[in-house]
């Protein structure tokens, strides 16, 4: 049995992959890792242990490492990228010298390590549809260089330590449960909830701009089986693009308002989101996680539209 500790586990993943991983490996062997300020509520904090776990306070998290004999942690700790273009001093903290401690810890621990990166490590040299698995990446944004300074140094302590990371390039991710915070594509959640309450909403993308998107389900999985796939199937280890749908603003509106004619929308594009937006691919080519450890998404955005609208409406 595994011994896991989600850092960020109050988090937009952290919250629902916590719950997951507890379902899949036992409510003890999963270490809800949180800072002060977050911490965990409800069935989170009662189902399993939690600790506090600042990705800059190495000692504490070597301390809980030590503790719980963990031996794979998921590293979701990092400010979103609309987020860390306003605090680029406090991005690199969290997402680069953070990733420093955890990976010295996994390294002087052996412990497996997932660090998420992001369509947001591409920038607008890069191809923007069916975006290759490598390619370039020369993005814009202080989020997207910590994403590809993520991606490298996890491969570096695999290669020059044996390290065992493993990463995707999450899209935009959608759910019904916590929110995002301050990213570019937080727009096709918030949608949603303006669609359940009544309201219009108002669009911060421009119509047109095609970003990739995935359901939380799907995003729960990818992290799951990449973490469990065989590696000697791995060719690549950091930054597996992974995709299931991809959608422009007037899409995702005409979905909702299949299911609630009366909806209303209207642009009032924000110049930092879409500028960013712009500089992001409009599609990802998933066809290395597909085939090194089998990777498929089961939901679409209709299928995803009925399942938001429902949860939501039950909810709120
Ligand atoms: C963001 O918009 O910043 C994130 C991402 C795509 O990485 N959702």
């Amino acid at each position: 049995m595994k011994n896991i500790l989600v850092i960020g586990a109050t988090g937009q993943i952290g919250s629902e992959l916590t719950m997951k991983l507890r379902s899949i490996y036992g409510n003890d062997h999963v270490v809800a890792g949180y800072i002060h300020g977050a911490e965990p509520k409800g069935e989170l904090l009662e189902s399993g242990p939690a600790e506090v776990c600042d990705v800059t306070d190495r000692p504490a998290i070597d301390a809980v490492v030590k503790k719980y004999n963990i031996d794979t942690i998921y590293n979701l700790a990092a400010l979103l990228s609309v987020v860390a273009e306003n605090k680029p001093i406090l991005a690199w903290k969290i997402g680069i010298d953070g990733l420093w401690n955890i990976l010295e810890i996994a390294r002087e621990n052996h412990c497996a390590v997932f660090t998420p990166s992001s369509i947001g490590s591409f920038g607008p040299e890069t191809p923007r549809d069916k975006t290759p698995q490598d390619t370039v990446q020369r993005p814009r944004t202080i989020y997207g260089v910590s994403k590809v300074t993520t991606e490298l140094l996890s491969d570096w302590y695999y290669n020059k330590y044996g390290v065992d990371t493993r990463s995707v390039r999450f899209p935009g991710l959608i759910s019904n449960v916590t929110p995002p915070g301050g990213g570019t594509t937080d727009y096709a959640v918030d949608i949603y909830y303006a669609a359940v309450k009544g309201q219009e909403f108002i669009c911060p993308i421009a119509e047109g701009t095609y970003m990739d998107m995935m359901y939380m389900p799907d995003a729960l999985n990818a992290c799951v089986q990449l973490m469990e796939a065989d590696p000697t199937r791995l060719a690549h280890r950091n930054g597996f693009n992974i995709a299931s749908m991809s959608f422009e603003p007037g899409e995702i509106f005409r979905a909702i308002q299949k299911y609630k004619p009366d909806f209303k929308m209207h642009y009032q594009v924000d110049a930092l989101k879409q500028s960013i937006a712009s500089s992001w691919p409009n599609s990802l080519d998933d066809t290395a996680a597909r085939y090194e450890w089998d990777w498929q998404p089961t939901y679409d955005l209709d299928s995803m539209t009925v399942d938001m609208l429902e949860k939501l409406a039950a909810r709120l």
